[in-house]
């Protein structure tokens, strides 16, 4: 049924997330996706065509809506799925459990919460975003004031890496899009989990991944884009000590693309919030916070 393969795109599923509540018009489904205009008319034109959604004019507006109640039933059965999650258990109540278990190496624990959460049907986006980010931060609270140390950091780290390969296993793969992104750190970067939510979301949306890892040696990134047609880019720059190394990377990508299949360049980690504008100016494309923000505000416009 095409409503399945329409939901499997990020675009699509929050348009079709809107229209659950009734007929909508284009203004009323950008103002609540945030989603540009034309990627809305474009894909609601698509949607249409493929019987997923109908058309109707009212006056001079047009208004969309789910196309049978068959298609209703389809993107129900997703959303309510997706809604079980949050209503059986709140994934911010476990982040400390979490937390606590990782430092002190409990992996049994961190093992059944996620189990909890596989259970209750969260999304891999939930489990990145509600409870292993957020756990991680809690984390550097503990170390900066030397509650922990950094063995018990490293701990931490090494757990969640382990158990987001369960989350990701769990979710699995939907059908490629056909898009390839590379992903990476610069030389001399180590923080890698944040760039691994991303390639492991990109990876349950489709994307053919290539996950480069932690202090990338120079010259390798130019070398895999040789190799391999690439759409996308993405680096992480978790601390400002990495800064200047990730603003060189950047650059040396953006002198070598126009050679090269003309891919975009993304930038997050948690050096972003400061140094936007470096990255901006080096070369990159755009830059983004979290998985969140990336997969609401940038990946629709990369999908389209
Ligand atoms: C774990 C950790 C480490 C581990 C990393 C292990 C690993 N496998 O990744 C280790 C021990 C290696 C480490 C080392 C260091 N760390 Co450290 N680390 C952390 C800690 C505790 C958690 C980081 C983490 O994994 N968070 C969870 C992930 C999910 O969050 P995230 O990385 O921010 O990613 C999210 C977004 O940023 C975004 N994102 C991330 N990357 C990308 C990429 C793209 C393209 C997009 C779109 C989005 C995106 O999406 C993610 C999900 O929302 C943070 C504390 C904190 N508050 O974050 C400190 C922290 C990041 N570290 C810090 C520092 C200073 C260091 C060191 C310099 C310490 C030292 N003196 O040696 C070194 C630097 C190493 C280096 N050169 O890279 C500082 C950075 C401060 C700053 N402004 O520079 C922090 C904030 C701690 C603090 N409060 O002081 N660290």
């Amino acid at each position: 049924m095409e409503a399945y393969d329409d939901a499997s795109d990020t675009s699509r599923r929050l348009i079709l997330g809107e229209l659950r509540t009734g007929a909508k018009c284009v203004a009323e489904i950008v103002a609540a996706t945030g989603l540009k205009q034309p990627n809305v008319s474009n894909h609601l034109a698509r949607m249409r065509d493929k019987g997923t959604v109908r058309a109707k004019k009212k006056g001079r507006q047009v208004f969309y809506s789910l196309a049978s109640a068959e298609v209703e039933a389809i993107i129900h059965s997703i959303f309510s799925a997706r809604k079980r999650s949050t209503d059986e258990i709140c994934l911010q109540e476990l982040t400390r459990p979490y937390a606590r278990a990782a430092v002190r190496g409990d992996e049994d624990t961190c093992n059944a919460i996620l189990d909890r959460a596989f259970q209750a049907r969260c999304t891999l986006l939930d489990i990145y975003e509600d409870l292993l980010a957020p756990a991680m931060t809690m984390v550097g609270v503990w170390q900066k004031v030397e509650a922990i140390d950094e063995g018990e950091e490293h701990m931490a780290s090494a757990i969640t890496e382990r158990m987001m390969a369960r989350a990701v296993q769990v979710t699995g793969p939907s059908r490629r899009n056909g898009k390839t992104a590379l992903l990476g750190c610069a030389p001399n970067a180590y923080h890698v989990i944040g760039l691994r939510m991303i390639a492991d979301y990109l990876r349950v949306c489709g994307w053919r991944v290539l996950f480069m890892g932690a202090n990338v040696p120079e010259g390798s990134f130019l070398a895999a884009l040789r190799q391999h047609p690439t759409d996308l880019v993405l680096l992480s720059c978790g601390a400002d000590v990495s800064v200047a190394d990730t603003v060189a990377v950047i650059e040396e990508l953006a002198q070598n693309r126009p050679a090269l299949r003309n891919f975009k360049i993304g930038v997050g980690g948690h050096s972003v919030t400061q140094h936007e504008a470096e990255f901006l100016k080096a070369g990159a494309d755009f830059t983004a916070t979290d998985l969140r923000s990336f997969v609401l505000n940038k990946l629709p416009a990369l999908e389209a």
